[in-house]
């Protein structure tokens, strides 16, 4: 039989697990993991116990091909109202006058934008990847890159000044970019930009040339519901996003746009790209919406980004070059090449897991190493910040970065600092303390 000692009250679905031992030992060790070890991962949170019990619920044995009211199949009485109610929450949480809640993933929202927005080879300008662009914004090992002819924008070079150090959007390059090749689409939105995106130059330049405007906001999310980041919703033509990010909801995405959209936006998702939606995900999302509209959410939001910030300002003591000079998200972007030459973003992840330090390694802009290797960190505070860490556990969390990195090939280092993680880690349970009330009665009330 499975431990159920890890297994904190409010994560309901793993108890139901004694038939296979085996799925349930991997579910408790995942949870232990994820309480034991410092979750960066700046796409990564922690969904309460309401979302998770949503998503392991009975609305996955339902097919619902189509939408509230137009379904292919009987017996969507029960779904057509879970996700309306999602599509609902959803519209008045962004203020969009209409919302699509099916897609599975940011990848095939975005998929689903270009399809409803362009003909294959059309030209579209969004942000370079090895910029901070996502690989949906036309890479070449993307679908996306092959369907449709991306032109790619950048940041500015770094300077030397701190009080402006460059590597932020370049809107002349944009501008220039969008006058010279015309595209029918300008994509704004990042997956490793540590800056706050202004929604207003991009509709300004996307009106200049008669382009349409999508706003990717798969990483801040969850800052713009909290009111942190400007709401990109009624200035961008449609706005994609996760679910799962700073949103803290379940893994999945959504779409938003204007009614005259809306009706392409929905042919494009289904049939176009999906089958049956998850309505179980759909479910969890909707409860994330309303956890999202709480006022405990914003104040969520705002701490998120106070301890990326504390968190941006020990790194830098530890000798870490902060791209672009700092934050105003969630994430921090580190160069390692400063702090250590030798030192490869591979190398970093790789004796930081050993350590029980979560993050994955990042390109940074004009990276001379591969997307594989290379010489950047990509840090985020959503998960831990929901775990209720400040600025004084960041300032810990940079100082045993530093350590770990500096003494990498010292074992007992390792050891001592994993050590040193799993102390903090215990005061900060995601779930609570096994056998306690999850402490994540959040946004609920
Ligand atoms: N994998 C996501 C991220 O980490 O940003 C983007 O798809």
């Amino acid at each position: 039989m499975p431990s159920r000692a890890a297994s904190p009250e409010g994560v309901p679905s793993q108890g139901w697990l004694e038939s296979d031992p085996e799925v349930a030992r991997l579910l408790d060790e995942e949870l232990e993991r994820q309480s034991t070890t410092l979750q960066l991962i700046a796409s990564e949170n922690f969904a309460s116990p309401a979302v998770l019990a949503a998503a392991g619920s009975v609305l996955t044995n339902k097919y619902s091909e189509g939408y509230p009211g137009r379904r292919y199949y009987g017996g969507n009485r029960v779904i057509d109202e879970v996700e309306d109610l999602a599509r609902a929450r959803a519209m008045a949480l962004f203020g969009a006058e209409h919302a699509n809640v099916q897609p599975h993933a940011g990848a095939s929202a975005n998929l689903a934008v270009y399809a409803a927005l362009l003909e294959p080879g059309d030209t579209v300008l969004a942000m370079r990847l090895d910029q901070g662009g996502h690989l949906t914004h036309g890479s070449p090992a993307s679908i996306t890159g092959r369907l449709w002819r991306f032109v790619a924008y950048g940041v500015t070079p770094p300077t030397s000044s701190s009080a402006s150090p460059g590597e932020v959007i370049d809107f002349d390059q944009v501008d220039a970019l969008a006058r010279a090749e015309r595209p029918k689409l300008i994509v704004a939105g990042s997956t490793a930009y540590s800056r706050q995106i202004d929604p207003k130059p991009f509709r300004e330049i996307a009106d200049s040339v008669g382009a349409k405007f999508l706003f990717d906001a798969a990483h801040p999310a969850g800052l713009i519901a909290g009111s942190v980041h400007p709401n990109p919703v009624g200035i961008a033509d449609v706005v994609t996003f996760t679910t799962h990010k700073t949103l803290r909801g379940p893994r999945g995405a959504a779409i938003l746009c204007g009614r005259e959209l809306a009706k392409d936006i929905d042919r494009a998702v289904f049939p176009g790209l999906q089958g049956g939606p998850l309505e179980h995900a759909i479910a969890a999302k909707a409860v994330a919406f309303r956890e999202a509209a709480q006022p405990a959410f914003a104040d969520y939001a705002a701490r998120v980004v106070e301890n990326a910030r504390a968190f941006a300002n020990a790194l830098a003591e530890e000798g870490f070059r902060l791209v672009s000079g700092g934050t105003d998200n969630h994430m921090v972007l580190i160069d390692l090449r400063p702090f250590d030459a030798e030192l490869t973003g591979k190398a970093a992840q790789e004796a930081l897991d050993r350590a029980g330090i979560t993050c994955n390694r990042n390109t940074i802009p004009d990276d001379p190493r591969s997307p594989f290797v290379t010489s950047g960190l990509r840090l985020g505070t959503p998960a831990e910040t929901t775990a209720g860490m400040g600025p004084e556990q960041m300032r810990t969390i940079a100082a045993l970065i530093g350590r770990t990195l500096r003494r990498r090939e010292d074992e007992a280092t390792l050891r001592a600092v994993r050590g040193e993680v799993r102390e903090l880690c215990a005061a900060f349970p995601p779930y609570g303390r096994p056998g306690a009330r999850a402490h994540l009665a959040r946004g609920t009330g």
